[in-house]
């Protein structure tokens, strides 16, 4: 499927997991490669804090609200759909989008308290697909080495075992497991060829999906 302007459509790429398994430097550096290898790119992360739901979220994790389970679930989700439409048209115009956590980290997030999988998953049919879902991979326990977590609500070691759990469920063809364990050159490295392969196929016009 051709652009809407007959450029080629961008990828949707989408990084996952663990808190503090590198997500946000190694997708930050991925994107400045990108840009510098002339693609158009976009560096996005859920939850986008910046709209007013956003902010809603933003102040359950810091523990400055309390939510129902269900309701701050929906929230997550209502902060993917905002964004869905401007997602669409920058993927059809050729922006490739590297894309912080989506509906994985809303279904595995709010399974691990115990909220039934195929509930979390209803409100996020719909969205967009990922054309590639890349799984930083760390142990738990390594994760929570890595320093002092943060004081938000879901960085406990507990509760990352269970999302960890949740990740292993969901993973589906889309999913490419890198070692987050390895030196950051090398996550790196196999974070890029991974891209590139999959921005190339876009180019080559493999279909935009839900
Ligand atoms: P981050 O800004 O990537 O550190 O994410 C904030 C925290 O929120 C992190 O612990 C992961 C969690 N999270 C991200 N997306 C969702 C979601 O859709 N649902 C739930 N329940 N948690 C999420
Ligand atoms: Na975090
Ligand atoms: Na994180």
């Amino acid at each position: 499927e051709s652009g809407s302007y007959g450029r080629p459509r961008g990828a949707l790429i989408v990084l996952e997991g663990l808190d503090r398994c590198g997500k946000t430097s190694q997708s930050s550096r991925l994107v400045s490669h990108l840009e510098k290898k002339g693609f158009s790119v976009e560096s996005w992360r859920f939850p986008d804090r910046t709209t007013s739901v956003g902010e809603m979220i933003s102040a359950y994790l810091s523990n400055k609200s309390q939510l129902d389970d269900r309701t701050i679930h929906l929230l997550f989700s209502a902060n993917r759909w905002e964004k869905r439409l401007l997602m669409e048209s920058k993927l059809k115009s050729g922006t490739t989008l590297v894309v912080d956590r989506y509906s994985y980290s809303g279904v595995a997030f709010s399974a691990a308290k115990g909220l039934d999988i195929e509930w979390c998953k209803a409100p996020e049919i719909g969205l967009l697909a990922p054309d590639l879902v890349v799984h930083l991979d760390i142990p738990p326990e390594k994760a929570a080495e890595r320093g002092d977590y943060g004081h938000e609500r879901y960085e406990k070691l507990e509760f990352q075992l269970k999302v960890a759990q949740y990740y292993q469920v969901l993973r589906d063809e889309s999913w490419k497991n890198v070692d987050a364990c390895l030196a950051m050159e090398e996550v790196q490295k196999q974070l890029r060829e991974l891209a590139l392969e999959s921005v190339t196929a876009c180019q080559k016009g493999k279909p935009l999906s839900l």
